[in-house]
């Protein structure tokens, strides 16, 4: 299938970090120069010279988080079929693409990093890479599409507004794009919630009923309490990260606490509550065994979730087949051309 790293035409820079011949006596000037980079908060570069370390981290998030829109199609997916009109089907439909689109601009940031799609996509199908925890929980009402759109976009908003002052150019320039997309996202599953709150009986409690579920998973997709958090410190020197994963955590909180008053629902949490010390929202405790059942495959709808994405990357190889014939042939036609013109 198509390996395209570089854009075409263009020779990787020799000083990329993955440039296969960068000379290690780069290494001093390159490492100068990444440090300034870091130092003034600017950006860094596909063609600059990296750590070695710095572009794992990143192929580790990006590839994690481009993995998560790709799986995360498949919860609201599940509801395509059965939204109740045809103007909540059509919204369903984009808001799915959209986060087709998401992954596809996540793994070309994470290709300018010298690895490939396939790489990462070979390694999603083998179940040997990570993806979101919050895409392995079912989606059992249509409520469910309320809650996902106002408390897990939210939560992706929350996460990744920052993440559009990433350090490095081709992730932060994504998430531009991304961030805008959630917005409009999680609109839309406020106002799913907001018209069940104000319908019948027992629409309002299908919509309490799918808040009480998504509340801590959601809360969950911040990560782990910082002080188990292996990669934060690191990261936020690298200013990759802008913040860590309690500090918002707890704004997220707060967004909650506020509008789940406009929606007229509750949070399934009685210790929520402003600290006006320290300025922070406070939040009960969390099941982080949970967590981490879920990280390590044993979630309500992991096999599933893994199960799906493997059938559909077998259903689809003929598209690759194709795709990659195509692109050969056009080489061969443009060698012709350049062969004829010489
Ligand atoms: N699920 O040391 P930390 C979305 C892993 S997109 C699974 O704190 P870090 C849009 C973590 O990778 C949602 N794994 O790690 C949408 C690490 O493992 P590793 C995805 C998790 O990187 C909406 C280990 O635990 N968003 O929702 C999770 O500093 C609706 C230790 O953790 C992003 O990926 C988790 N929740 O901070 C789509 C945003 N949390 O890699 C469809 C970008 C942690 O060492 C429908 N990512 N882990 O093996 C980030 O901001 C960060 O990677 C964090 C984790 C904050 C997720």
């Amino acid at each position: 299938m198509a390996r395209i790293v570089q854009p075409a035409g263009q020779p990787a820079p020799t000083n990329a970090p993955n440039a296969p011949d960068a000379p290690a006596s780069n290494d001093a000037a390159g490492q100068a120069n990444f440090d300034a980079i870091i130092a003034k908060d600017s950006r860094v570069e596909p063609k600059d010279w990296m750590p070695e370390a710095y572009r794992r981290s990143l192929v580790r998030q990006i590839s994690q988080h481009a993995h998560s829109e790709i799986i995360g199609m498949q919860p609201e997916a599940n509801w395509i079929t059965r939204a109740p009109s045809l103007k909540r089907k059509s919204i369903l439909m984009a808001k799915v693409q959209d986060e087709a689109g998401h992954g596809l601009y996540l793994y070309s940031a994470a290709e300018t990093l010298g690895t490939t799609r396939d790489d990462m996509m070979d390694a999603l199908v083998a179940g040997k890479a990570r993806y979101s925890s919050i895409f392995n929980y079912p989606t059992v009402t249509w409520a469910d599409m309320g809650a996902i759109g106002w408390m897990v976009d939210g939560a992706a908003i929350c996460n990744q507004v920052p993440l559009c002052r990433a350090s490095y150019g081709p992730y932060g320039r994504a998430m531009v794009r991304v961030c805008k997309e959630e917005s409009f996202h999680q609109r839309q599953g406020f106002e799913i919630l907001l018209e069940l709150a104000h319908g019948t009986p027992e629409q309002k409690a299908m919509a309490q009923d799918a808040v009480n579920r998504w509340y801590a998973p959601s809360l969950m997709m911040f990560g782990p309490p910082d002080d188990d958090s292996p990669n934060s410190k690191q990261s936020m020197a690298w200013n990759i990260k802008r913040f860590s994963n309690d500090e918002l955590r707890s704004r997220f909180v707060g967004m909650l606490a506020e509008q789940v008053k406009v929606l007229g629902l509750t949070l399934p949490d009685s210790e929520i509550r402003f600290n006006e010390d320290t300025k922070k929202w406070e939040y009960g405790p969390l099941d982080w065994e949970e967590f981490k059942e879920v990280l390590a495959g044993r979630g309500p709808c992991n096999a599933q979730r893994l199960e799906r994405r493997r059938s559909a990357h077998e259903d689809g190889a003929w598209v690759r087949e194709a795709a990659a014939a195509y692109h050969d042939k056009q080489l061969a036609k443009q060698a012709a051309e350049q062969k004829a013109a010489a």
